[in-house]
């Protein structure tokens, strides 16, 4: 797991701090559920180019309580939905097509996903968040008249930023628009004015970024601070920062499935137990955000399989954190030193940096004071959350050595959870890697 550490942040970089909303999308909002839900669901299809028609849209017995339900069982902070995808159909009756809800025959055209989940989200005590695809197939402008695109673009914005309450996030997806001009300055002006607090996913003014990959796995170090974004699994290309040194955590993007939309035939992908908590070590363990894809299915609802799916591999999380032994924290220089109350034993230590200063620590290692012995070898970032998982070990007192003594960390937990551990990424079947999808314009506009 462990790769070479890249440069170290140096200069501003490390000291680059992130804002109050940052540090709670951080600290609170750590695992989010992604719903992507749309015309592609009743077509089994990934993506679309706009022509499926609007009367095929026709969820049978949607109940986006049930969604919302879900995600508080599962002790997600917020849902994502795919508010419009690459397709351009829009699951809230917008003014600024017809290519809706309001021009299928679900609910006689006078539904309205997006404020459904919004009513559901609030009642279950979830945050929302929506995504709007920049790259619109449907919309004949798109690639023909930027400034009319643009205004649209900005018209929807505007109607998801100021119909539906609080959004925790905005989500910018790169696909599809490699090369293509939008006016970022607009769009992110309608964002700052209505949303202020929302979280801006990888585009424009970004105050969250991608992990790089849709496996949901960040690396260590899992630096905050950076000075490029990566744009999609569709390029190498990367968005590089005004000034650079950026402070943007990274959200880690994965499907329960090997799809993003409900297919009738992948049942046999759903990702098991321990699949899913490798990729909940390798994101939130190392620091970053997970944003794991549950897909509604044709009636509207999350399916039983992947809802008991999903809830196994949760509650098996919560468990094993449910007894945290406090440490206390003393520090001299580079050398913290953690005591425990008695004598405990434990397999997991969770390490919690104060980065409301900054990202600081770049290394460290931790060995047990009683009898001199490593637990964890030098490994690299701490940040909001870093959770290590070893053979049991009894001992009452720890050192944390870092490599930066203005580093601080602001709670250590050890936990006796009987797995000695990280769990190990299942081997995926060479069909889960293969692209599901051509390339962006392969397929025409
Ligand atoms: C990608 C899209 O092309 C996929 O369809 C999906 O929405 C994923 C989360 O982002 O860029």
């Amino acid at each position: 797991m462990t790769t070479a550490n890249p440069e170290r942040p140096t200069g501003s970089r490390a000291v680059a701090r992130p804002t109050a909303g940052q540090l709670a999308w951080q600290r609170e909002r750590s695992f989010a559920l992604f719903c992507h839900f749309g015309i592609n669901t009743f077509h089994g299809k990934e993506w679309s180019d706009g022509s499926l028609p609007a009367s095929s849209f026709a969820p049978t017995a949607l109940d986006c309580r049930q969604w919302a339900e879900t995600a508080r069982e599962a002790g997600a902070s917020h849902i994502i939905l795919t508010a419009k995808h690459h397709d351009g159909f829009c699951l809230w009756p917008t003014a600024t097509t017809d290519y809706s809800v309001a021009s299928s025959p679900w609910r006689n055209g006078e539904g309205d996903v997006v404020g459904d989940l919004a009513a559901a989200c609030r009642a279950a005590g979830v945050g929302l968040g929506v995504y709007l695809s920049p790259w619109d197939r449907h919309e004949p402008t798109w690639n023909t008249d930027h400034a009319t695109y643009d205004a649209l673009y900005l018209r929807q914005l505007t109607e998801l930023c100021t119909r539906y309450g609080p959004l925790v996030e905005v989500w910018f997806d790169g696909a599809g628009s490699e090369q293509h001009p939008y006016d970022w300055e607009a769009i992110m002006s309608v964002v700052r004015m209505h949303q202020p607090e929302a979280m801006v996913f990888n585009m424009g003014h970004p105050t969250v970024r991608w992990v790089g990959n849709e496996d949901g796995l960040a690396t260590d170090p899992c630096w905050y601070t950076v000075d490029e974004t990566a744009k999609s699994i569709y390029t190498d290309e990367k968005d590089g920062l005004a000034g650079g040194g950026w402070y943007l955590p990274p959200e880690c993007d994965v499907a329960i499935r090997r799809h993003w939309f409900w297919q009738p035939d992948d049942l046999h992908t759903l990702k098991s137990v321990q699949h899913l908590q490798a990729i909940w070590y390798r994101s939130v363990g190392l620091g970053a955000n997970l944003l794991l894809n549950v897909p509604p299915n044709r009636r509207g609802l999350l399916d039983r399989a992947d809802r008991t799916r999903l809830l196994a591999f949760t509650t098996s999380i919560r468990e094993r954190f449910a007894h945290p032994i406090a440490g206390r924290i003393a520090q001299k220089g580079a050398r913290v030193t953690v005591t425990f109350p008695d004598a405990v034993t434990f397999d997991h230590l969770v390490l919690r940096e104060a980065i409301e200063h900054g990202q600081r620590i770049g290394n460290h290692r931790i060995t047990d004071i009683r009898s001199g012995e490593t637990i964890v070898g030098s490994v690299h970032t701490i940040g909001s959350q870093r959770v290590h998982a070893f053979p049991a070990v009894t001992t009452d007192a720890i050192l944390i050595e870092i490599d930066d003594p203005a580093g601080r960390l602001l709670s250590v937990e050890a936990h006796r959870t009987g797995v000695e551990a990280v769990p190990a990424l299942e081997e995926q079947p060479a069909f889960m890697n293969e692209k599901v999808i051509p390339r962006p314009h392969q397929e025409g506009r």
